[in-house]
């Protein structure tokens, strides 16, 4: 069985979650006042974290080697990576800083920076040409660590900073050592218990009998379910002669095609911020911006074009010889207009959403004010009578036609930056954030509980390298 990445969505989810966190941002300025503060400071607090793991690069995919003193991380590592990099030895323990080898081009510095791995131990596999690159591990970074159970304090501390932060925790034993209860009762069911996966690397099989190697692979499984590790499978591997180690490659490359752990954090935390928004929104509500070019014909109406174009009219159609001033704009039919709209606008939404409608769309007097401008700048045809009794009608009909038309042009100008655009803006925030509790909704309720396969078979890997005879030392191919 192969450790399980299911819950892991892909890579591709990436730049989902990106386009997620900056709606939810820019929702969150456009709605601030439609959101009481308590949710909002957990919203802001979210976007936040959020922030700080995409910027730190989710699309790597961070392994760790970790286990006691001697079991062979450091020549795993090497193993691994192809090139004696980390500092193998017979002195305990041996590593006290961490190594990392990074598969890819792309800026691994910040994520590395987190993680606390020096700049001299960084080791960029595309930099080391001669090993061979391996596409499939694009994305990479394996870490070497300390041992955890050290007598040197300062390596179980750089062992418990990192071991949370990676997504696949491969923890290396030595045949000798396995049935120590220890070796696995901490940082492993830690990790089970958080739904982090991990993988148990039986080491030095090299060392045992193939017969030997089985019993203690499967000796040391059963030791693992007994603490409720079901799911954690065990890989023979020898470090020393490479035995098993294209097995655990290739579960590295399965780890490195799922997504990365600070992805799910970032999913876990937009999950958790539409189940927050829920208390904000109204189930159910769909926004719908109301008829603009209504409001439009009834603005430039109370503005007196309609009357003025009437006049005109009839000068074309020689009822009357000129056209009087235009009156001035009424504002009381301006503020009835407005609030029907913002009403219309926040129909089935909750009320504080209808104050922020109200604030963004802007106040009668400048209506008023931007639409008299907006009128005043047009260069109104000069109405005459018309020559032919006969066509005085629909030439008339025509300039009258004509000048509304002009004058609603000039009002929908105005009142498109002034009402209908901040209107949208509003509901555009509305569906970004209902569209976080949608998704919510679809986790379903309570914290975000990682499916786990339900093989009910022995976890020990599915192919693992056969333990080796004594006799047998050389590599498997
Ligand atoms: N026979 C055999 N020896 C191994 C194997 N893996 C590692 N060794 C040897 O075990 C000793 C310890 O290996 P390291 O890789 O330094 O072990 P480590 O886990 O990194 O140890 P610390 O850094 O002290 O935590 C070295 O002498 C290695 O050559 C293996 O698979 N088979
Ligand atoms: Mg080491």
């Amino acid at each position: 069985m192969s450790v399980s990445f299911e819950h892991l969505d892909p890579r591709d989810g990436t730049s989902l979650l990106r386009e997620r966190v900056e709606r939810l941002r820019s929702s969150l300025d456009w709605a601030r006042e439609a959101i009481p503060a308590s949710i909002r400071t957990d919203l802001h607090a979210a976007v936040e974290r959020c922030d700080e793991r995409l910027h730190l690069g989710i699309d790597w995919t961070v392994v760790a080697l970790a286990g006691g003193t001697g079991s062979g991380k450091s020549t795993l590592f090497n193993a691994l990576v192809g090139v004696p990099f980390a500092v193998s030895g017979v002195a305990r323990p041996t590593t006290s800083q961490v190594s990392a080898a990074v598969w890819g081009s792309d800026q691994s510095d910040a994520l590395l920076d987190w993680l606390g791995v020096s700049p001299q131990r960084r080791l960029r596999r595309a930099d080391s040409p001669e090993a061979g690159e391996d596409p499939a591990l694009t994305g990479l970074i394996l870490l070497d660590l300390p041992d955890h159970d050290s007598i040197n304090p300062r390596n179980r501390e750089v062992v418990d900073a990192i071991i949370p932060m990676v997504d696949l925790l491969l923890w290396v034993v030595d045949p000798q050592k396995y049935a120590d209860h220890a070796i696995h009762a901490g940082y492993l069911q830690a990790a089970s218990d958080s739904g982090q996966p991990s993988l148990v690397v039986l080491n030095h099989v090299d060392r045992l009998t193939t017969e030997d190697g089985w019993a203690v692979a499967r000796d040391l499984q059963r030791l693992l379910a007994d603490d409720g590790m079901v799911d954690v499978p065990v890989m023979p591997v020898s470090a020393r002669t490479g035995q098993g180690v294209d097995v655990l490659r290739a579960e590295l490359e399965g780890a490195v095609q799922a997504r990365s752990v600070a992805a799910d954090a970032v999913a876990a935390d937009l999950v958790e911020a539409g189940r927050t928004l829920e208390r904000a929104l109204a189930r159910d509500a769909d926004p719908v911006l109301p008829d603009v070019a209504e409001l439009v014909a009834s603005l430039t109406a109370a503005a007196g074009v309609d009357a003025r174009a009437e006049s005109a009219a009839a000068v074309v159609a020689g009822r009357a010889s000129s056209v009087p001033a235009p009156s001035p704009m009424r504002r009381e039919i301006v503020d009835r207009e407005r609030l029907d709209w913002i009403d219309a606008a926040s129909e089935g939404l909750p009320v504080t959403w209808r104050i922020v409608i109200g604030e963004a769309v802007a106040p009668a007097t400048m209506l008023t004010d931007e639409i008299q401008k907006a009128l005043s700048a047009i260069e109104w045809p000069v109405p005459h009578r018309a020559p032919s009794f006969l066509r005085r009608r629909s030439r008339a009909g025509a300039f009258q036609k004509d000048m509304v038309a002009l004058g609603r042009d000039a009002v929908r100008g105005a009142i498109t930056p002034l009402v209908v655009q901040p209107t949208e803006l509003i509901h555009q925030a509305y569906r970004n954030l209902d569209e976080l509790t949608e998704i919510a909704r679809a986790e379903g309720p309570g914290p975000l509980a990682p499916p786990r396969g339900d093989d009910a078979r022995s976890p020990v890997a599915d192919s693992p390298a056969a333990p080796a005879d004594d006799e047998e030392t050389g590599a498997r191919s």
